[in-house]
């Protein structure tokens, strides 16, 4: 299986997002993860929505939008506006009582709906949204911040969603610490997708090129 790979964003130089998006389309990113944060679901603010549209009028391949903001059904429309179809929309299952509801409006315009999952929700208590939403995101540390530890608890709960994802057609897509480890463990597993931050992509003196590449050589092996 062919993995797909999302560099996310709020760890580029963001002075330098035209060279950033140019540098990583050609050494084949599948897609760009952009975090957006409201300093409520979670403690910090990631990209803008100046951002966000200038990615989206820049950027050729997808935008893979992650959205850790409170009650997206009240506040997401205006960051949807500038997206193209076929650019994916994660809103956290814990984020919204109606959930069901924003994911319907986000397919209606043409995006791939999806849900992300705190490390401490379970797939019971999401079960539902899962009929609906054709990619969930795992996080795999606490959503907010680059730089963490991979937690290891949330393994148990990948399993049981691969056990699922044939039943209910979703993809699987692994956010939080992506190192090559994580990556050689999961994706001959069935998980498609994983964002690169500082664990794997950023800040390592060498090319993107290189690194992309040798990431999707360990699904081969
Ligand atoms: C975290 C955010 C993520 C991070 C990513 C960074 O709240 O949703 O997308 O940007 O986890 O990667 P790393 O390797 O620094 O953890
Ligand atoms: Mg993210």
């Amino acid at each position: 299986m062919k993995i797909e790979l999302f560099p996310s964003m709020m760890c580029a130089d963001h002075g330098r997002f035209a060279d950033e998006i140019a540098a990583l389309e050609s050494a084949g990113a599948d897609g760009f993860h952009i975090d957006i944060m409201d300093g409520r679901f979670v403690p910090n603010h990631a990209m803008s929505l100046g951002d966000l549209g200038y990615f989206a009028k820049t950027a050729r391949v997808p935008l893979d939008m992650h959205f850790m903001i409170e009650r997206p059904g009240a506040y997401i429309d205006p960051f949807l506006a500038p997206l193209r179809p076929g650019d994916r929309v994660f809103i956290h299952a814990e984020s919204d009582p109606q959930c069901a509801a924003v994911l319907q409006r986000i397919a209606s315009r043409g995006l791939i709906p999806g849900i992300a999952l705190n490390p401490g929700t379970s797939v019971e208590s999401a079960r539902e949204l899962l009929k609906i939403a054709e990619n969930v995101l795992v996080m795999t540390v606490n959503p907010g911040r680059a730089g963490q530890k991979y937690l290891t608890y949330v393994d148990e709960k990948i399993s049981s969603l691969l056990a699922l994802k044939d039943r209910y057609g979703f993809g699987l897509e692994l956010d939080g610490a992506i190192s090559a480890d994580v990556i050689k463990r999961h994706a001959p597993a069935g998980v498609k997708g994983f964002v690169l931050g500082t664990s794997l992509l950023f800040g390592k003196n060498e090319p993107y090129g290189r690194i992309i590449a040798r990431a999707r050589e360990l699904c081969r092996g």
